[in-house]
């Protein structure tokens, strides 16, 4: 897999640093070596409110996945280790 296809544009992660579920998906993208966007919702008002609109949901972490019209918010931290998992390993 090339570098560029470690970057992906079409992935972001919404977090933030204290959270100990975002920690084991954040720990699975260094595992993975992928360089994915993170979006902390805590030091990022307009992150935390675009998730709210987006996925209808606070609870961290979560995928963001653009997939071209349609958009996927994956909330579960295991179903996004799983996800990256299977797209990346
Ligand atoms: N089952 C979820 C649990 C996630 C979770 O409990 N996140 C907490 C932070 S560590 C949260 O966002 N709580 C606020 C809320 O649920 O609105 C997972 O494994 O991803």
């Amino acid at each position: 897999m090339s570098e560029r296809d470690r970057k992906p544009q079409d992935l972001a992660l919404y977090h933030y640093e204290g959270c100990p579920f975002c920690t084991r998906v954040r720990n699975a993208i260094s595992r993975l070596n992928i360089d994915l966007k993170l979006h902390d919702i805590m030091r990022d008002p307009g992150a935390r409110q675009r998730l709210i609109a987006g996925g209808g949901r606070k609870t961290v972490p979560c995928l963001r996945i653009d997939e071209g019209e349609k958009t996927t918010w994956m909330y579960e931290s295991r179903d996004i280790i799983n996800y990256l998992e299977r797209k990346f390993s």
